[in-house]
């Protein structure tokens, strides 16, 4: 179980960029008055809030239901993943717990290269669980839609249909083999084909219903224990079924329940591996009076030790065959 307290530090990145539709960049906001922070620090946790990475939007169309042009948007995703991955570089290397919190799942690019830059050097090897409705792992080739936050698994993973602007020192490699996409419903033709010919882990919400959440996860968490591995946490809003998050711009039916969904962060909780975390595509335009907002920093804190019965229970004691 993960020794309390800790010392976290939330970064924000403030953007829809990688998106087409507008009203993620105010998640960090509406996850705050939430009680993000609050939650945490009930908890005994130690919050540093580093505030919001964002950039100047200066030529907006006229059309408020665009985000801006392609091209804008891709100088946006990269210069916010790049600072993302500096800033969460710094932060891990203090030794701190960095929460990052979005904006659009494009964030991502940078936030998990900060985690691979910090572990590289030492030989500690990184796992990322991937929970969302989608994989992720689409390239500017295999896109149908173009956007940005559709492609950072596959960016991350060393897809070579990214042109030069993608590389830089800030960003970061993983292992195809050191994920698990946990929840996915949705995946599109090209990039499934590329997903299984990496070798990817893809725990889709059929094997989630026949093995239940609690056997499909604790593969996860097996692998990365035996690994000796960085586990970073990416967690998309719209894994949860849109019934109880509606807020969000890619949702799809069929997804985590409440309790599935918090049994997936005490379990993480109760692991002790998590080290980084992403809360990722909440969008507060379209949220139904802050539900979603408020379901993601209770999932929150269960992920960093809230529990029904208290500390004292310590962790449950799984049944295992012989
Ligand atoms: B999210 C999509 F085509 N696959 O690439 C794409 F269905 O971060 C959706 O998971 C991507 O919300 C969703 O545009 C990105 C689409
Ligand atoms: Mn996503
Ligand atoms: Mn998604
Ligand atoms: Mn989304």
């Amino acid at each position: 179980q993960q020794a309390r307290p800790r010392r976290i530090d939330l970064l924000g990145v403030a953007t829809a960029s990688g998106a087409s539709v507008r009203g993620c960049g105010m998640g960090p906001e509406a996850l705050r008055v939430a009680g993000l922070v609050e939650a945490l620090m009930e908890l005994e946790h130690v919050v540093a809030d580093h505030g919001d990475l964002r950039r100047p939007q200066p030529e907006l169309s006229l059309d408020p239901s665009s985000t801006r042009l392609p091209d804008e948007r891709k100088a946006d995703v990269l210069d916010l993943a790049a600072r993302a991955s500096d800033a969460g570089l710094a932060i891990l290397q203090d030794g701190y717990f960095p929460l990052f919190i979005g904006g659009d799942h494009s964030i991502s690019m940078g936030t998990i290269s900060a985690v691979a830059r910090h572990c590289a050097p030492k030989g500690k090897p990184v796992h990322v669980i991937w929970v969302d409705a989608h994989a992720d792992y689409n390239t500017p080739d295999t896109s149908p839609s173009g956007n940005l936050h559709g492609m950072p698994l596959a960016l991350l993973c060393g897809e070579t249909e990214f042109d030069e602007s993608f590389r830089g020192a800030w960003l970061g490699r993983i292992d195809p083999h050191d994920v698990t996409i946990f929840g996915a419903r949705s995946i599109d033709r090209e990039e499934r084909r590329l997903v299984q010919a990496r070798g990817v882990d893809v725990v889709d919400m059929r094997k989630i219903d026949q093995l239940g959440v609690v056997a499909a996860l604790q593969k996860v968490i097996d692998k990365a224990r035996a690994a000796g591995a960085h586990l970073h946490v990416s967690f998309d809003v719209d894994s949860i079924d849109p019934a109880i998050a509606p807020g969000g711009g890619t949702l799809v039916p069929g997804g985590l329940t409440y309790r599935e969904a918090h049994l997936v962060m005490e379990m993480l909780h109760d692991s002790g591996l998590v080290g980084s975390l992403d809360v990722v595509e909440l969008n507060p335009f379209l949220d139904h009076g802050g539900k979603t907002a408020t379901l993601m920093v209770d999932l929150v804190a269960s992920l960093f030790g809230r529990s029904i019965m208290g500390e004292e229970a310590g962790p449950v004691e799984f049944i295992t065959e012989g």
